[in-house]
């Protein structure tokens, strides 16, 4: 049974990102401020933005980067941020994003998969980007470092070597269609991150498709806290904010009292943020001490926002809370309560708990995961749990190099199996109510259990492990290890869990511990998730 978006389809133009974003740019639009730097005061307007995309395009294709390549960013949010990842785009190469958390391993796997030929960086991070860009192969001038010396003096590029030649952009064609134009990397479903193909197409429409729903509007201050890097960030903020003329108040990490300065004194009125800020929202005595009056709109997504804290944070702010729901494969936005709440749009207004409808030019079934069965929509009050596939222009192309895990991922015609589970109502709204996947979500990072799974398993006294997600004391998820020791073994908890924190970004890190006889598994070996839960 099909749900069918309940809004009225957009039009999707055939073309890449930068002429989508930026191609119709009037006089006006130039001298508005595209970017803000806070700390500094700095702003960059979408004139001066759009000469400085053509500026590092022509700097890369003057590198020799160009359609078939791939370029990596380690890096915050910074103003720059925005001028690289388009000018990669721009040049016709493809943009692939690291976690600024990264250890150097983490970064050398990803290039490698990547296949990578440049990572553009800045000094904070140039120590593990060296390191792994070294392991690698590449030669210094491979590795870009933002605000380092510069060419002559270190051998890296800087952001002047780039964008101070002032080459112009190259003409490059491609199809948006096929042409991958960035490539951030999820776990899916099951086992280790895989780079997700995003064609100029699935970005293009994805903007297209949530801007009617978001209602950004050209004199709204976005505060740009959650990273470029991630998909989310990479689509709400480089992609269509700019797109709606936004201005951004650019935050490379989020810390509460600067977030809520920089709301008061940039009089921000649009934000988005994932749950572990609406927490902070909700529940902190400093938030009084602050006017945060110019908020209108907040969107929460990333992990599950319940009703209590959501109403919470409207109430306590008052403006408009809504909930997105999105997935790296899915450009990521498929769902989200429209900027009315659905009053006007759809005739219903939706809890603040579920994530809205089928976002324009989509649609969705709800499958029973055990039978295959479509679950039907009922006529009123919510159906039984099913698990949510997606259907539209923003499914992913696929995953890189893994035909067998895009099998199982995109099935039947381009459904999209999301592994959450999910109920739908009468009018088409959807809730998220479990999540069938293994994969684990702190803070609204993905942490792949098979990644710990297999460094654990490289511990001598560790004889087998499983890690699944398991809520804390205040309903954060969290990466639990259940571990067998080696016999005779005198491994405790803290031991497994700084094991874990030396090897891998702090958010991946195992946070809780317990010792088991057996790991329980099926016939054919897999882990049997559901009875470690129980
Ligand atoms: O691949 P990923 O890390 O992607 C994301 C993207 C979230 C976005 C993006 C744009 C939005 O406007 C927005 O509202 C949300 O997180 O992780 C995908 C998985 O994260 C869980 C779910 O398990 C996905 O398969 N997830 C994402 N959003 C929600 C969620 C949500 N609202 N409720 C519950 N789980």
């Amino acid at each position: 049974m099909t749900i069918v978006s309940p809004f009225p389809n957009v039009e999707i133009p055939e073309t890449g990102v930068y002429d989508f974003l930026f191609g119709d740019l009037s006089d006006a639009d130039r001298d508005r401020v595209a970017l803000i730097e806070p700390k500094s005061g700095s702003t960059t307007t979408y004139g001066q933005l759009v000469a400085q995309i053509d500026a590092a395009a022509g700097a890369l294709a003057a590198r020799g980067i160009g359609v078939g390549d791939v370029v990596a960013i380690l890096s915050p949010n910074i103003p720059a941020f925005a001028t690289v990842f388009h000018g990669i785009l721009r040049a016709g190469a493809t943009a692939t994003t690291l976690n600024a958390l990264f250890t150097a391993n983490e970064i050398r796997k990803q290039l490698v998969d990547s296949k990578a030929r440049t990572i553009i960086t800045i000094s904070l991070m140039a120590p593990q980007a060296l390191e792994a860009a070294r392991e690698v192969g590449f030669a210094d001038e491979d590795v870009v470092i933002l605000d380092g010396e510069g060419l002559a003096a270190s051998g890296h590029p800087n952001a002047a070597d780039l964008l101070g030649a002032g080459l112009r952009a190259p003409e490059v064609t491609f199809d948006p269609a096929t042409h991958i134009a960035a490539l951030p990397y999820s776990s899916g479903t099951t086992g280790n991150p895989k780079g997700v193909k995003l064609s100029h197409l699935n970005l293009v429409s994805n903007v297209a498709q949530i801007k009617p729903l978001q209602g950004m509007k050209e004199d709204d201050v976005i505060i740009a806290v959650l990273p470029f890097f991630h998909i989310y960030g990479m689509t709400v903020l480089l992609n269509a904010a700019l797109r709606a003329r936004a201005s951004l108040v650019v935050m490379p990490r989020f810390d509460l009292v600067e977030f809520l300065a920089n709301i008061q004194e940039r009089k921000v009125t649009y934000a988005f943020i994932a749950p572990p800020i609406a927490v902070a929202l909700a529940k902190h005595p400093i938030i009084d001490q602050y006017d945060l009056s110019s908020l209108h709109t907040m969107v929460s997504g990333a992990a599950p926002l319940d009703q209590e804290l959501g109403d919470a944070v409207a109430e306590r702010l008052d403006l408009r809370m809504l909930q997105g729901f999105g997935m790296s494969e899915l450009s990521p936005v498929s769902h989200l309560i429209p900027f009315d709440g659905g009053v006007g749009t759809v005739g219903v207004d939706a809890p603040i708990a579920s994530v809205g409808w089928a976002v324009p030019n989509s649609e969705n079934r709800i499958v029973d995961p055990e039978s295959g069965a479509d679950v039907p929509q009922p006529t009123e009050g919510v159906s039984a749990p099913g698990e949510l596939w997606v259907r539209g222009p923003n499914v992913m192309v696929g995953y890189l190099n893994n035909d067998a895990a895009t099998a199982e991922t995109i099935v039947d015609g381009g459904w999209l199996r999301t592994g959450d589970m999910a109920t739908v109502d009468a009018s088409g709204c959807i809730t998220i109510v479990d999540r069938l996947k293994e994969l684990i979500k702190y803070k609204g990072y993905q942490v792949p259990p098979a990644e710990l799974e297999a460094l654990l398993l490289t511990h001598p006294d560790i004889a087998d492990v499983a890690v699944i997600g398991v809520n804390d004391a205040d309903g954060e998820e969290i990466p639990k290890a259940f571990v067998v020791a080696q016999a005779g073994s005198q491994l405790s908890e803290d031991d497994v869990i700084a094991f874990t924190a030396e090897r891998v970004a702090p958010y991946k890190k195992v946070r809780a511990v317990e010792f088991i006889e057996t790991v329980p598994k099926s016939a054919s070996g897999k882990i049997l998730r559901k009875d470690l839960r129980k």
